[in-house]
């Protein structure tokens, strides 16, 4: 089965929404439901094509997600090889493995390697694996960019967590309420590639050689300030019992996974997305298996992370810097 095989026309002719996830197998499950949801969610006059950046997925996992396409949602696959770029983040995040990071994967940055892999596209929509649909993604793909790198929203963990908050503030040099969450964006490629944002970061990645609290995210603010727009929270909803008509997006950030964890906010929206791919009998077993040395252990990460960022803002240097030519 070709992507072709969905009636999809190419999308140099056509007007298609472009939206990138970047996920390994491990994520392959949480990321199905996000992708359904999407699709669900979808304006049946429109064109959308999900494209999967990975390191490397199983030909089942591949075949599950072949199975979500509709009439007018295509599925692509790229597989993020052996580059120069690569290797220079690779070699980054090799060196993070301390306690509480669990940021410390390549496959986090690769939503910076899409300017410089597809340049078919001027912008791009970009979600974690960890959110739920609710409304058109189309939407925010339509919004304007004017002059900004990317729209995020600010990060609500970082305005609601005081050593997050000083650690942005002093390790970083950025104010807690300009501090974004690179969970959910509307990329601006063409900018990105005219700035080289992938080049500035590797340059900043060797030259500063830091152990970051959330370091793709660290970098883009770092390096986007000044030139990031904002867009609403509900595009980057946190997860409630209960939704405004308008919320669009719910990310499932960091802590209260519904796949992890039962009776936790959101867990509605979640198991329905997840429902109906192939993947929710695996989810039910995770949740399953998820008992209480790996919850034990999944609070103690989220709490050395947080104890991470408040040792680094007690310390008060500054760990990267723009670049400036
Ligand atoms: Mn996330």
């Amino acid at each position: 089965m070709s992507i072709f095989s969905t009636g999809l026309p190419l999308d140099k002719y056509t007007k298609v929404v472009p939206v990138f996830v970047t996920i390994n197998n491990e994520y392959a499950p949480y990321a199905a439901a996000a992708i359904h949801s999407l699709f669900q969610h979808s304006d049946k006059k429109r064109y959308y094509r999900v494209i999967i950046l990975h390191d490397g997925l199983s030909f089942v996992n591949r075949l599950r997600f072949r199975s979500l396409v509709t009439k007018n949602c295509a599925i692509q696959f790229k597989k993020i090889t052996n580059s120069l770029w690569l290797r220079a983040v690779v070699s980054y995040v090799s060196k993070r493995k301390g306690m509480g990071d669990f940021f410390s994967k390549a496959v986090y940055f690769y939503r910076f390697f899409v300017p410089l892999l597809f340049p078919l596209y001027e912008k791009a929509v970009y979600i974690d694996s960890d959110t739920i649909l609710r409304g058109d993604v189309g939407k925010l793909f339509d919004m304007e960019l004017d002059e900004n790198l990317v729209l995020a929203m600010p990060d609500p963990k970082v305005s609601g967590i005081p050593e997050f908050k000083e650690y942005v503030e002093n390790a970083l040099k950025v104010p807690a309420s300009e501090y974004v969450n690179d969970g959910v964006m509307l990329m601006n490629l063409k900018k990105m590639r005219k700035e080289k944002y992938l080049s500035q970061m590797v340059e900043m990645m060797k030259k500063f050689d830091a152990d970051l609290v959330a370091p793709d995210q660290d970098y883009l603010n770092v390096i986007g300030r000044g030139a990031i727009g904002y867009i609403g929270p509900e595009w980057n909803a946190e997860p409630t019992a209960e939704y405004d008509e308008g919320t669009m997006l719910v990310h499932f950030n960091l802590f209260n996974k519904p796949w992890h964890y039962k009776n936790v906010p959101g867990e509605k929206i979640f198991w329905n997305a997840a429902r109906g791919t192939g993947f929710y009998g695996d989810l039910k077993r995770q949740q399953q298996a998820f008992d209480e040395s790996k919850q034990k252990s999944d609070k103690e990460k989220v709490g050395a992370l947080i104890e991470k960022a408040g040792m680094l803002a007690k310390r008060g240097k500054v760990l990267i810097k723009k670049i400036e030519k």
